[in-house]
């Protein structure tokens, strides 16, 4: 047996009931066989095992009353996966699916893309099973209130700095902050995706779904094409789809897809003008279904299907893991779509993955495809720490020449270990490389 199929077998029995941890460890130790196969010295020092074990782990109570004045309880997570390359650094998630075992993914994925970033960030993950939708705007607020009344002693601007995720978004943060500048006496940079006024970064909200635009720009430039005229099919709606749909018009391109979990919009003209402004709030500020979208405009409605069925030259899964299987993925390809890029954290499963590169499609792995949401937090990290802050345009350059080097760096780990163009393998070898190194010098912690 390898060193690598020892440590996976031993998270596999550690962990059985955790599938989604398990895929991602799977998808990223894989890669990894070039580089232990270089490294002996990794082995010994246990590297891998210390990697896949998270530095910490929190699971607490969330109490709280709703409308009614009815107690409920909440789980809350925080997850410290990795501090080698800096302090913790990944969103709260705030969904119904939340359990150890979908934190612990999301913390691991964390490590590797922050670390492509090329800023100090190490890796982690929060969140709880608690659902925003349908709840008053005071229920929010109670929650994250008792939510942040825990995290409060486990975070700070150098140890843990947390932000948004799936269900978590200005609001939420908002209210967080205030809790933990109330209880901790302290105003500073201890989460990110705050407003503007009060510490937050210009273009953060945008990040996301701009970064994901700029690799797409990269990724076709390698291969002598541009985003100018092409199609684009794309799943959510939230704040990255939004975003994204903005800055794909302002390349040229059009955007024929939204969906959710019951279905998908087909618009053929694509989304423009003030069906992008109306998209825009839909989910963020009212937490809507896609149907509307389709109903408000006279768009058509394709119920209970899922939107990979549409001929498109580029897919952007936007929403969240496992969105995309391999039926998609085949019916994708044989539609003519050649380009597949990951805004959400694992939207593909691992089948279709090995399906596209088995192909050798274009494909954008979600570490350093959706990179640009959590390096424009470390922007935010960085304008918080001088006491001031960047214009929007300063940021947005900053951000774009960040997923241009991420490209760079991951294109040249794919040559440099013989998967030329295999972006897959390229993102997980250079962000891993980094971790790796930092951890060999600091010895066995
Ligand atoms: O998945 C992600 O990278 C995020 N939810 C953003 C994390 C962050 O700290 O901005």
């Amino acid at each position: 047996m390898s060193y690598i199929s020892d440590v996976l077998d031993e998270v596999k029995t550690r962990d059985p009931d955790q599938p989604e941890y398990i895929q991602a460890v799977e998808e990223v130790l894989t890669c990894l066989e070039p580089v232990i196969a270089s490294h002996p010295e990794y082995q010994k020092a246990g590297l891998l095992e210390r990697i896949v074990e998270p530095e910490r782990q929190i699971i607490f109570r969330v109490p709280w009353a709703d409308d009614q004045g009815q107690v409920q309880v909440n789980r809350g997570f925080r997850v410290q996966f990795n501090s080698a390359i800096g302090p913790y650094k990944g969103g709260i998630r705030f969904h119904p699916s939340v359990n150890l075992g979908i934190i612990k993914f999301l913390g691991f994925e964390q490590i590797f893309k922050n670390s492509l970033t090329g800023l100090p960030m190490g890796g982690g993950k929060g969140g709880s099973d608690f659902d925003p939708r349908g709840k008053s705007d005071h229920e929010v607020m109670r929650f994250c209130q008792s939510f942040m009344t825990e995290l409060f002693r486990h975070i700070g601007p150098d140890t843990d700095i947390p932000a948004g995720d799936v269900g978590v978004g200005a609001r939420e943060i908002g209210y967080m902050f205030g809790q933990y500048k109330r209880i901790a006496d302290a105003f500073q940079g201890v989460l990110t995706g705050k407003g503007v006024a009060w510490g937050g970064s210009l273009a953060r909200p945008e990040a996301t779904g701009f970064g994901t635009a700029y690799f797409i720009e990269e990724m076709l430039a390698s291969r002598g094409e541009k985003l100018q005229g092409k199609t684009i099919g794309i799943s959510g709606y939230g704040n990255v789809g939004t975003f994204f749909i903005q800055k794909a018009n302002q390349l040229g391109a059009r955007v024929v897809t939204i969906a959710d979990e019951n279905g998908y919009v087909h618009d053929p003209e694509g989304i423009s003008g003030e069906k992008l402004d109306f998209l825009m709030d839909l989910w963020c500020v009212y937490r809507r279904p896609a149907k509307d979208f389709a109903d408000e405009f006279g768009l058509e409605w394709v119920e209970g299907r899922s939107p990979w069925e549409v001929p498109v030259d580029i897919a952007v899964p936007t929403a969240t893991q496992n969105e995309l299987c391999l039926e998609d993925a085949k019916l994708l390809l044989a539609n003519g779509c050649k380009c597949i890029a990951e805004a959400a954290n694992m939207p593909c499963t691992a089948d279709a993955i090995d399906f596209f590169i088995e192909k050798d499609i274009l494909f954008g792995p979600a570490k350093a495809v959706n990179a640009g949401g959590v390096a424009v937090s470390g922007l935010e990290m960085s304008q918080n720490s001088m006491r001031y802050s960047w214009t929007f345009d300063e940021v947005d350059a900053k951000l774009r020449k960040i997923m241009a080097d991420i490209f760079a760096k991951t294109n040249q780990a794919a040559n440099e270990y013989n998967c030329k163009g295999n972006l897959f393998m390229g993102a997980n070898i250079a962000g891993f490389k980094k971790v790796a190194d930092a951890m060999m010098a600091q010895g066995v912690i």
